[in-house]
């Protein structure tokens, strides 16, 4: 399939979507939205994928949504075209996504990584929601997950005052699993997607699944949520290999069953 905004391949297990804009910094246009949806259900229904990694450029993981896309769009327009409706699929993913961010990190593109699992930076990643600065507020779930990540008062200081925030700070305060330097950054990506793609692909969609409940619901329902998918495990072949290969020191070999 040939798109023209993002680059896609697999390394091995592990799905590799490059954002593939240059001349707008990666800028997230309706089109490239589509093929970024279009390129995870592909991987999503690929029983030899187990994990995709979602990278930019050096100078830009993505510097938002297209500005001049969005620009002369009237309510009517917008609500009766559906715009940007595309967008929260990314998030209904059920295989690991990992986010590999290098420069920029802006608006819809620091949605983008927050909707991915988790976010793995090189030491020039820039976050900010700079979305006040241009009359509106963050639309993509920025103003819901980054509160998550981060706490409220750091949250209302991007949001409200839309500055950036260097890799050191976003490390520190939990938006950011690992900092790398930019050289390494493709291969750190890369190499923990493809741990993550050697484990049963069952077990790692029901952990994915269950941390995310931790978002949305109680301490107790989401504990009795864990429990119960932690049970359904025994019934997995999976689980039976796993504990054998332990007990036998030998590596395991999951069938994703
Ligand atoms: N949109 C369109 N074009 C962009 C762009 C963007 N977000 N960011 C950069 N570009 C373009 C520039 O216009 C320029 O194009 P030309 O002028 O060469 O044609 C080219 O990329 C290079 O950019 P600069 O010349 O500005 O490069 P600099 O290094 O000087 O500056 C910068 C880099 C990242 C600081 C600057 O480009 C910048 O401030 N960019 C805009 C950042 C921004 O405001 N981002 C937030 C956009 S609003 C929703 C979903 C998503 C959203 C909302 C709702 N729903 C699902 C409802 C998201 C909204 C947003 O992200």
């Amino acid at each position: 399939m040939a798109y023209q905004n993002i680059l896609v391949e697999t390394r091995g297990h592990v799905g590799l979507v490059t954002l593939h804009r240059p001349q707008a910094l990666n800028a997230l246009n309706e089109t490239l939205i589509g093929e970024l949806n279009e390129a995870l259900a592909g991987f999503e229904s690929n029983p030899q994928i187990g994990c995709t990694v979602i990278t930019g450029s050096e100078k830009a993981f993505a510097a938002g949504a297209d500005v001049k896309e969005m620009a002369g769009k009237s309510y009517i327009e917008s609500y009766l075209g559906r715009f940007l409706d595309g967008w929260t699929r990314i998030s209904e993913t059920r295989k690991p996504v990992i986010a590999a961010v290098s420069g920029f990190c802006l608006g819809g593109g620091l949605e983008l990584a927050m909707m991915c699992d988790f976010i793995i930076a090189s030491d020039t990643a820039r976050f900010a929601l700079p979305e006040i600065t241009l009359g509106i507020m963050p639309g993509a779930g920025g103003t819901q997950r980054l509160p998550r990540f981060i706490g409220k008062a750091k949250a209302m200081d991007l949001i409200l005052t839309g500055r950036m925030m260097d890799a050191t700070e976003a490390e520190r305060c939990g938006l950011v699993a690992r900092i790398v330097t930019p050289e390494t950054l493709l291969d750190e990506a890369l190499s923990a997607a493809a741990k993550v793609a050697s484990y049963s692909q069952p077990i790692v969609m029901m952990a994915k699944e269950t941390v995310n409940r931790a978002q949305e619901t109680s301490l107790s329902e989401g504990a009795r949520f864990e429990r119960r998918l932690f049970l359904s495990m025994f019934a997995t072949e999976d689980q039976k290999e796993g504990m054998k290969a332990f007990i036998e020191k030998r590596k395991p070999e999951f069938l994703n069953r």
